[in-house]
């Protein structure tokens, strides 16, 4: 056992000594965002990655936002604590089944382009003419010439409700994210019937049952707008990751905020299930070792070019 304030101590030691700035998706621990030099959803840590101003970055999220912030800063060392900190959703949709549902859809006759959600790995993003975050997705696709049609990768749940905000018709793959999409209804309305008066603010990753009954829908700096933009202490019912109750205490605080599912068990403690295993794997102690070792890094690739291309275009400018 460590202390955390000793680590944390550590850590901003050894973040002069390497030249190294710390960057945390809202998703991962408190702590980290806490002594991160920037902390956000993946187009602002994207955005913010291009701005540092140090030799190495530490990306304190999962494998493909690590992956992103090497794209777009080639010359910079990257490093993620844990080489397995992956995504159910990039996993879910890989080069190969891509690049032939692709060729099958032309040989079809279909006159597509692919967007892709950022929760890709760099090949897949290769093969695509457009990434999207939930920050940015709706403005990308109302760009897209309504004469083509859209292929939407990985996320089902996103591509459906993105489909029908924006009137475009799309062909969807079959993937999800697996802490959005095991939210059960039952208990989001037994969630809701505890806490009457609250709000429930879902991210466009839970299924479509879910996002039927919510007061809000959004990525998760859109959520921070609108909890921000209500000034009555409110009751809100959290639909994504658990840990983005952190920010949004931060920067809220008058509000209560109640992780769904997060009133499930008879003692009263909340449910993990709606914790991702893969930004958990983010702690102190790896940030630690990572500086101190220099790695794991994220590599250059050669097929990275073609990935920063899009990239560039799509959240850059
Ligand atoms: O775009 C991101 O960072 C993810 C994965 C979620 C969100 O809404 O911020």
């Amino acid at each position: 056992y460590e202390d955390p304030l000793d680590l944390m101590d550590e850590i901003d030691e050894l973040k002069k000594e390497k030249d190294a700035t710390i960057l945390a998706h809202f998703y991962v621990d408190g702590d980290i965002q806490d002594i991160a030099d920037f902390a956000g959803d993946s187009l602002k840590l994207a955005r913010d990655a291009t701005q540092v101003e140090t030799s190495t970055i530490v990306f304190c999220g999962v494998h493909f936002m690590a992956e992103s912030a090497k794209i777009l800063n080639r010359k910079k060392r990257v490093l993620l604590p844990d080489l397995n900190a992956g995504c159910s959703l990039a996993e879910s949709c890989q080069y190969e089944p891509l690049k032939n549902y692709q060729e099958k859809l032309r040989a079809e006759g279909h006159d597509f382009l692919t967007v892709a959600y950022i929760n890709t790995t760099a090949a897949v993003k290769s093969l695509c003419d457009w990434i999207v975050t939930s920050g940015n997705a709706r403005e990308i696709i109302e760009k897209i010439p309504e004469d083509k049609e859209i292929l939407f990768v990985p996320d089902q749940h996103l591509g459906r409700y993105l489909s029908e905000v924006t009137g475009r018709k799309m062909i969807l793959w079959p993937g999800a994210c697996m802490v959005h999409e095991v939210f059960s209804l039952q208990d989001l309305n037994r969630a809701k019937r505890n806490n009457p008066e609250s709000q429930v603010i879902a991210h466009p990753e839970c299924p479509q049952n879910i996002l039927e009954v919510s007061d809000f829908i959004g990525g998760t700096e859109k959520m921070r707008q609108y909890v921000k933009s209500i000034e009555k202490p409110t009751t809100f019912l959290v639909a994504t990751e658990a840990m983005m109750i952190h920010p949004l205490e931060k920067l809220a605080p008058q509000h209560t905020y109640v992780p769904v599912p997060g009133i499930i068990t008879s003692t009263g403690e909340t449910c993990a299930c709606n914790r991702c295993p893969h930004m958990a794997l983010n702690t102190l102690q790896k940030i630690r070792n990572c500086l101190r070792d220099g790695k794991p890094e994220i590599e250059w690739q050669p097929y990275f070019q073609k990935a920063y291309d899009v990239l560039e275009r799509s959240l850059l400018q």
